[in-house]
């Protein structure tokens, strides 16, 4: 029988996102909220990505909340950078040591929610045949959540084992003795090749696009490093939302042309050798504005590919060319480029010579046919609006989302949408979102959304509504900065063009952290100049008795 319950919120997605909302206007606000999660366990992406190396790319100490100084002290993240099952663990920490899971329904995907004009609530429907109402309907859906599986001929047909990463099963995949084909080298692929070729018979790696990748350099935490960070949380927390990409350090205060030749080379060295997004993100100022820069820290990674890859044909392969470095999402490694001198892997590039079909034992190019026991399609996400699209969301009007976005998405702040009242998009299109550290923009967004919602408690109101002419305006800003960027000169899902038939359109806000946390904070320091406000209590009161 479907329940019947009224919310003051109601949040889609239990990640870190949707269990920061929670306890923002659970605990802060004191409101009524109801949480709604597919997956049988709290994480969001991090309870899906479950494959063999999945390993997070920023930092732990900084690549969770900073919400609670306690929680901060109190956690000891094992490692540089956490693997899968630890970022669970700790999410599932934050669920139960905030009392969270009272208010989440796990087992449950959001299907449809419907905007009512009359009342200014949101009506939700979910696969379980709930429908509740709720005043406030918040997306916390993740950006990189919607997996893409791509539409191959004959992928029905296989007799082997088939995988996806973005929903890896939870019982462990034992590949010994396998013969493993693996499409596509984004981060998934590229953490999962070192840990596939390891135990299978052999491992066939397909490559579309290569990707600039980064050496981790991963190590487990000492207990001097644990004091340190914890001796200095302020300062770092602090760090992260004043930087550009919501990291603990800046670029260096250097170009790449003001420096000599052996000092820059001495510089790249040491980012090279640090590991991490220090090399994108605290290296030379000018990495991601100038061409000749990028060009620069781009064959430098090439050099290093090819320094690494024994012959020098899979290295040519392995080399990315025609795109600038940053352009694509750049991946963190721990020995990808080295695995390729195993005997038991092999690289074959699908640029010119595309999967034609899949077939019951193996896949066919058309170029050759290879036969696998066990295909894994490491083949990424229908990105930052997908999970909201596979909602069917209707506004004033009976409006669904996908036709007011059909075109692309349009948004003001990346936080609502005109003609959606009553709904905010954490990390949603034209915010920095995936440009950022995520758990910083994701803090940024609740806590922008929890200011608004008391500021409209404080006055009765029940309806806020992003104005066209601001959503406009802020939509063109974001178009022009991304016109600007690097990031439409390579096919990534920055772009969409991962996706047959996405609109072609820079999908964040590329003007960085700083630039956009001020407009956040000028428009609430305005009174929300660019939102509408209506409704009242009153009115919802009456409205109510006369129901009733
Ligand atoms: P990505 O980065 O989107 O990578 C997907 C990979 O799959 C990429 O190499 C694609 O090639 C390839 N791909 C996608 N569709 C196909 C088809 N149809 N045929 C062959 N190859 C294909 O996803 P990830 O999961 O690795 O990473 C996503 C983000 O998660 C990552 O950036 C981090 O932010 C965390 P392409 O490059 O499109 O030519």
């Amino acid at each position: 029988m479907a329940d019947q319950y009224d919310f003051d919120v109601v949040v889609v997605g239990a990640g870190f996102a949707g269990l920061y909302a929670l306890y923002k206007l659970r605990n802060d606000l004191n409101m009524r909220v109801r949480v709604y999660e597919t997956g049988d366990g709290v994480g969001g992406t991090w309870y899906w990505n479950r494959y063999p190396g999945a390993r997070c790319d920023s930092e732990s100490y900084y690549y969770c909340y900073s919400f609670s100084p306690e929680l901060a002290q109190e956690w000891k993240w094992s490692g540089r950078y956490p693997e899968q099952p630890e970022i669970e663990r700790y999410l599932n920490h934050v669920a139960d040591r905030f009392d969270l899971r009272r208010d989440i329904q796990l087992s449950t995907r959001v299907t449809a929610a419907t905007f009512d004009d009359a009342a200014n609530r949101w009506e939700i429907q979910t696969d379980r045949n709930d429908t509740v109402t709720a005043r406030y309907l918040v997306t916390a859906v993740g950006c990189l959540s919607a997996p893409n599986m791509p539409d191959i001929p004959g992928m029905d047909d296989f007799e082997g084992d088939v995988y996806f990463t973005a929903t890896w099963p939870r019982e462990p995949v034992n590949f010994t003795g396998k013969r493993v084909g693996l499409v596509g080298t984004g981060s998934s692929g590229i953490q999962a090749t070192p840990e596939i070729a390891a135990q299978a018979a052999h491992l066939t790696v397909f490559q579309r696009t290569p990707n600039f990748s980064l050496p981790a350099r991963h190590r487990a935490f000492l207990s001097e490093d644990q004091a340190k960070i914890k001796a200095n949380y302020d300062e770092i927390f602090a760090l992260t939302r004043e930087s550009f990409a919501g990291f603990p350090f800046h670029p260096i205060d250097r170009k790449t042309m003001s420096v000599t030749t052996d000092e820059r080379r001495e510089i790249l060295e040491g980012l090279w050798a640090e590991g991490g997004f220090k090399f994108l993100w605290g290296g030379f100022i000018d990495l991601l504005r100038d061409d000749e820069a990028n060009e620069i820290a781009s064959e430098f990674i090439r050099s290093k590919i090819r320094e690494t890859v024994n012959d020098p044909q899979t290295a040519e392969l392995l080399c990315p060319q025609g795109y600038p470095y940053g352009a694509k999402r750049p991946p963190i490694d721990t020995d990808y480029y080295e695995t390729f001198n195993r005997e038991n892997v092999t690289l074959v590039d699908i640029s010119e010579a595309p999967i034609e079909v899949i077939t019951p034992t193996g896949l066919r190019t058309t170029m050759a046919e290879y036969e696998f026991d066990a295909i894994v399609f490491a083949t990424g996400f229908d990105a930052i609006t997908g999970a909201l699209l596979r909602i069917d969301i209707r506004g004033t009007g009976d409006v669904r989302l996908a036709d007011a976005w059909s075109d692309g998405p349009r948004t003001l702040l990346g936080l609502q949408v005109t003609g959606f009242p009553n709904m905010f998009t954490i990390t949603g299109p034209g915010s920095p979102s995936v440009l950022l550290n995520m758990p910083v923009a994701i803090e940024h967004h609740v806590d922008w959304i929890a200011d608004c919602l008391e500021y409209m408690r404080e006055r009765g109101w029940t309806r806020i509504e992003a104005t066209e002419e601001a959503q406009d305006a802020w939509a063109e800003h974001v178009a022009d900065l991304g016109e600007q960027s690097l990031f439409v000169r390579a096919n990534s899902w920055y772009v969409g063009a991962n996706i047959p038939g996405k609109p072609r359109v820079v999908l964040p806000y590329t003007g960085g952290q700083p630039m956009y946390r001020e407009r956040c904070t000028a428009v609430k320091d305005s009174g929300y100049e660019g939102f509408v406000f209506g409704g009242s209590l009153d009115q919802n009161a009456m409205l109510a008795a006369k129901k009733a």
